[in-house]
């Protein structure tokens, strides 16, 4: 990671309708906003470039805005529209959003009330897998449709390879066979966020779930969020399957010969473990690069 500096805006004041209550979405009341972005400011320290760093009127602006349009129940989600904006800016890496809320409908005495989160541009690897439809067009526009996505960008992307269909029972040679891919994606997107955005490309693109491991117009996996460990009822990270699985393993392995799984280990040892010990082919599909 680069050296990261800081740029600093604090007591930005908007005007809002954003609470749970009737009478504050009637009324509005004042809302305050502090914002530090942590980015690397050497480039433009040295060049006295502007385009180098972030302009601190037009952000200051930006945020006001994003504040006193589309009023929300939760100064929780107004901090996360702040933070997903600024990330926006190129060069922003990670961002600390306080919101405060000084006239908030509280019964007793209160100086202030605020929240305050911090988020940052992330390291992910998305699996992607179709075996139904034009599998190429599919898995070309979902990685067009990350790589477009204002929060999202695409580092990597692995070839695409032609798989067997793994069924709960084993490999099916029967059943139509899998292109699989996977892309390493930069995003802003917090962990669930990310989950629901894959939804809704797979929702775009036709799939519905019949059956588990069943056949699909569409399946994007998250197999790492960073170095995060996630096991909730929606989301577990890394993929708990991914370690063993010679469709997810062997992409990987060609888009990055050093890449790691967390808490499993290299993924060239992974992929040599699996070739080992099961059925599973993979095999090369020609088609044009992803990215
Ligand atoms: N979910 C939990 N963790 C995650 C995560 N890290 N990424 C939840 C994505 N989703 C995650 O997924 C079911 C639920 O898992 C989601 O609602 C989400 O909240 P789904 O996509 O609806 O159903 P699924 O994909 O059938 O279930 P599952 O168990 O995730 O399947 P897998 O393990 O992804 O396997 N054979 C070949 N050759 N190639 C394939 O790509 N894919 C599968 C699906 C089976 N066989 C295959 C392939
Ligand atoms: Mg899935």
């Amino acid at each position: 990671m680069t050296r990261l500096d800081r740029l600093t805006l604090t007591g930005l004041r908007a005007f809002a309708h954003h609470g749970v209550f009737e009478h504050e979405r009637v009324n509005g009341q004042p809302f305050v906003i502090d914002v530090t972005v942590h980015l690397d400011l050497s480039t433009a320290g040295a060049s006295d470039d502007l385009d180098a760093t972030i302009h601190y009127g037009v952000l200051a602006e930006e945020i006001v805005h994003a504040v006193e349009h589309d009023p929300v129940d939760l100064i929780e989600t107004v901090a996360e529209r702040i933070a997903l904006l600024v990330l926006g800016h190129r060069a922003a890496r990670i961002v600390d959003v306080t919101v405060h809320k000084p006239e908030a409908p509280i019964t007793v005495p209160f100086g202030d009330v605020s929240v305050a989160i911090q988020r940052q541009w992330t390291r992910s690897v998305v699996a992607l897998g179709a075996n139904l439809g034009d599998r190429e067009a599919t898995i070309r526009q979902a990685v067009l449709a990350l790589a477009t996505h204002p929060s999202i960008r695409v580092v990597a992307a692995s070839p695409i390879v032609e798989t067997p269909a793994l069924r709960v029972e084993g490999v099916d040679e029967e059943a139509p066979a899998y292109l699989n891919a996977v892309v390493e994606i930069e995003t802003a997107l917090p962990p669930r966020a990310l989950l629901a955005e894959l939804h809704r490309i797979e929702d775009a693109h036709g799939r519905t779930r019949e059956m588990r491991w069943g056949d699909r117009t569409l399946d994007l996996d998250i197999v790492t969020y960073g170095h995060e460990r996630i096991a909730d009822a929606a989301l577990v990270v890394p993929h708990p399957r991914a370690h063993e699985r010679a469709f997810v393993l062997a992409p990987w392995a060609a888009m990055d010969e050093l890449a790691h799984l967390p808490g499993r280990g290299q993924v060239v040892d992974l992929l040599a473990a699996v070739v080992e010990r099961t059925d599973e082919r993979v095999d090369p599909y020609p088609a044009e690069p992803l990215a």
